[in-house]
């Protein structure tokens, strides 16, 4: 399974901000059996827990020393890493213009203190399928049908976002580019369904060669894979792709017509690059794209980079 699939079930992440500390133990104690809980005493701790934390839901304090609620608020909004966690205000000033006023700010919702615990645990909970919902969501629409990797976009997001990494931090970026051979010629043979079947042990071969929690697998289309690894220099990848290549054979599937062995194989293309500022990522997909073509002119089965 994806690691972003297996995140979904974990326990919620909720994280209480708020400068007294009985306030926090006392949403503490009502949280506590079914939340994973993160706390912080003033708007910079909530900030830097927040992005560590990467929280479901926050439950935060305005009245605070320094830095206070409405601006740990506009600063969490601003940041793409944090702006999709939901923010439910929980202060002593309940007038109306400071409600408007925490909602204009992109809180979810307004909790008046003294607390009502019944109250908050009902709108806490709401929040908390809400998010988990929309996470849900967002994450099958990342995943391809048939194979249960990645999918195209799920790649083309992750690709822009590591190369950005890779132009901050100076590192290596590696892709490794995996088409079937003879793909054609096997649905010809076998037909379609046993055409799906196939992809589908393929993607799960390949998924079991990649070991490092954030390379990524996906299937860039048709018969064809992508895998992306970050932080990885070419030595590493071709290590990766040797990798694949073995657990595609251990397969064994049959393929009369392949004129390669009998068997289904694969072809991959490796390419490394640290990103600079004239390139954009594409630059480093279409050098895989080169070598996965030089593997084929080849003779197929083989890796090229
Ligand atoms: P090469 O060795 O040069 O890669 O030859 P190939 O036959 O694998 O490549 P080609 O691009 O000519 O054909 C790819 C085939 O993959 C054609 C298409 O029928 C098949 N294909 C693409 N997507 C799917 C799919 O979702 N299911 C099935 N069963 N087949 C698919
Ligand atoms: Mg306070
Ligand atoms: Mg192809
Ligand atoms: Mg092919």
């Amino acid at each position: 399974m994806q690691h972003w699939l297996k995140d979904l079930q974990r326990k919620p992440k909720l994280l209480l901000v708020d400068d007294q500390r009985i306030n926090i133990l006392t949403l503490h104690e009502l949280f506590r059996e079914e939340c994973d809980i993160f706390m912080a005493m003033n708007g910079e701790q909530a900030l830097e827990t927040c992005r560590k934390s990467l929280p479901d839901l926050i439950l935060l304090d305005v009245h605070m020393e320094g830095i206070d609620g409405h601006e740990v608020c506009r600063r969490l909004k601003k940041d793409p890493e944090t702006h999709d966690i939901p923010v439910i205000f929980v202060t002593a000033q309940g007038a109306e213009e400071d409600e408007v006023l925490g909602l204009e700010l992109g809180a979810v919702d307004f909790i008046v203190k003294p607390i009502n615990p019944t109250i908050v645990r009902a709108r806490v909970n709401t929040h908390l399928t809400l998010k988990y919902q929309s996470d849900l969501l967002r994450s099958l629409a990342l995943l391809d049908g048939l194979t249960g990797v990645a999918n195209r976009r799920k790649f083309d997001e992750e690709l822009g976002r590591t190369w950005r990494q890779s132009l901050r931090e100076k590192t290596e970026l590696s892709i490794i580019m995996i088409d079937i051979d003879y793909f054609k010629r096997y649905n010809d043979h076998y037909g379609h369904l046993r055409g799906d079947t196939c992809l589908q042990s393929v993607a799960g071969a390949l998924e079991a060669a990649v070991n490092r929690p954030y390379d990524l697998l996906a299937r860039y289309g048709g018969e064809e894979f992508v895998c992306l690894l970050p932080n990885t220099h070419l030595k590493g990848a071709v290590v990766v792709a040797e990798r694949m290549q073995a657990c595609v054979r251990a397969l064994q599937l049959e393929h009369a017509d392949s004129g390669i062995g009998q068997v289904v194989t694969v072809s991959m293309g490796v390419a490394t690059m640290t990103a600079n500022s004239t390139d954009g990522a594409q630059v480093l997909l279409e050098a895989a794209d080169r070598q996965l073509y030089k593997a084929k002119q080849a003779g197929r089965a083989c890796i090229r980079s």
